[in-house]
């Protein structure tokens, strides 16, 4: 399949100087998508101004006034139709984030894969959004709690999943009855014009248009609009902590809800009786992979002394077979960071450490355009190291080394950020204690698996600076929905709770 057959097939049109340009809703200015593998303009895409915004809001209201009384399994069949798109379009979407994102296809196809799973499960979820009964006080009365649908969900997403995080949202929000406005990243705005038009396509025909809607537009703009916005009583970002400390705030101050699912600082401990070859793999998929631009990535990894050794050499052998390159060849396992400034701050990053005393023993390098290429970098650092304590976006792994296991833990959550976090190790004790009450503070915490790749299935999201949201699976739902406490009372007297005689 060439690049042209697949934007063809997501119903992407070729327009002029071999670019691409979707004109489709927006009044706005323009935008660029830029292949970050060679620089090139894949598309150039029309952003909505307010003028937009406004009649897209008010198309979701009306149409919310409807879909909210659908019986919720009905939506869910709706999303089941969805689910067979993505499942119909699997390689070509992953082909377009491989392309407009940077990351290698196989993960592309991989992130659809998710898109799927989520729509799946919240087609079974449609049936199951349950709520609890509850004994009165009171004589011949009832209680029980029941959900209710909340409305318009503003959903931001970042460019690292261009597609997944809002799948993840968009599912489970529309089995609960909600509708809503969707702001991607300014750096994938293509991927999400191509799963709206997906989206389109079953929901137009059934005359639910307006149930799931794209705002491609600026932070500055359009992701301003949303935040202070009080139709929304849900806004669900993913992003930076900056960004979500900026969210968060705008969207507490109007006292609705936020879901944030921000930065992470993901740590592995090795103990002493780890199986090496296991660790290997897993750090490496985690540091490496989506060259370390996943909120879950791999960042720090805690050797026992005993094994460090052994374990760095084991690592530099296989960090120097990794092959960069272009996203879309197969043979490819690390794909080029998303944009220029990407690369500056990797190169920032590693200055700082240079400064900080830290010693970089792989890579380090940021490699000549066209494309944003970085190398995978392997960092020996110190705990008192500044940086290390940051999250750059950029395959650079920081290395410690400590004694017991308590250390270890103590060095990993000292850091602002609680996402996601693994121990490798076979020994029952250890495993325990790192997922006991004194363990990771991390919202997720694994064992012997990486820091990164986690099932739609579990509640994601972190701790700390991560923001404290949880999106996808488990009992994330409720956060898309308002709970409302019912009593009733079928006696033929008035009796007052916690035994009042009033009068
Ligand atoms: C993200 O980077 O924002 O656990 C999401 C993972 C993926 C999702 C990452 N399933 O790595």
């Amino acid at each position: 399949m060439s690049k042209l057959d697949f934007l063809q097939e997501l119903g992407i049109e070729e327009v002029n100087l071999g670019g691409f340009s979707t004109k489709w809703f927006g009044s706005g200015t323009n935008l660029k998508s830029i292949a970050p593998a060679d620089e090139s303009v894949i598309a150039t895409v029309n952003q909505c101004d307010s003028g937009d915004y406004e009649q897209i809001m008010k198309d979701t209201a009306t149409i919310f006034q409807k879909w909210r009384m659908e019986p919720a399994p009905k939506r869910g069949e709706v999303v089941r139709l969805l689910a067979n798109e993505f499942r119909k379009h699997k390689v070509a979407l992953g082909k377009l984030i491989a392309w407009e994102m940077g990351k290698i296809q196989a993960e592309g196809e991989g992130e659809v894969q998710e898109m799927i799973d989520i729509a799946d499960y919240a087609v079974g979820l449609s049936r199951q959004l349950y709520g609890k009964t509850m004994h009165s006080e009171r004589p011949n009365h009832r209680m029980y709690e029941q959900w209710h649908p909340l409305g318009t969900v503003g959903i931001i997403t970042a460019f690292n999943f261009p597609g997944a995080v809002w799948a993840w949202n968009a599912m489970i929000a529309a089995v609960c009855g909600d509708v809503m406005v969707w702001k991607p990243s300014s750096k994938t705005p293509l991927t999400a014009i191509a799963i709206q038009k997906i989206v389109n396509q079953v929901l137009d025909p059934l005359g639910w248009n307006g149930v799931m809607s794209l705002l491609v537009g600026s932070s500055r703009d359009v992701g301003e609009m949303l935040i202070h916005d009080r139709r929304i009583p849900l806004i669900s970002a993913t992003g930076s902590c900056n960004m979500g400390r900026k969210i968060g705030g705008a969207v507490s101050k109007r006292l609705a809800r936020s879901l944030l699912e921000l930065g992470g600082n993901n740590g592995i401990i090795v103990m002493p009786d780890a199986d090496p070859e296991l660790v290997l793999r897993a750090v490496v998929f985690g540091a490496v992979g989506t060259a370390g631009q996943r909120c879950t990535s791999t960042r720090r990894l805690f050797l026992h002394k005993d094994i460090a050794s052994d374990m760095i050499e084991r690592l530099i052998t296989s960090y120097s077979q990794v092959k960069i390159g272009d996203p879309l060849d197969s043979k490819t396992l690390m794909g080029p960071l998303v944009d220029e400034t990407a690369v500056n701050d990797f190169s920032m990053a590693l200055k700082t450490v240079k400064e900080e005393g830290g010693e970089i023993i792989h890579g380090g390098k940021s490699i000549d355009s066209p494309g944003f290429y970085v190398e995978p970098t392997i960092v020996r650092a110190s705990i008192d190291m500044a940086i290390a304590r940051e999250e750059t976006f950029a395959p650079i792994l920081y290395l410690f080394e400590f004694d017991t296991l308590e250390e270890a833990i103590s060095m990993h959550n000292s850091v602002d950020q609680g996402l996601s976090s693994s121990i490798f190790t076979r020994d029952m004790q250890s495993v325990e204690n790192f997922l006991s009450h004194a363990g990771s503070d991390c919202g997720i915490a694994n064992v012997n698996i990486g820091t990164s790749g986690a099932e739609i299935g579990g509640a994601f999201g972190g701790e700390k600076d991560t923001g404290g949201g949880r999106e996808a699976g488990s009992d994330s739902w409720k956060v898309y929905m308002r709970r409302q406490t019912n009593t009733l009372n079928w006696s033929d007297d008035l009796p007052l709770a916690q035994g009042i005689e009033f009068g």
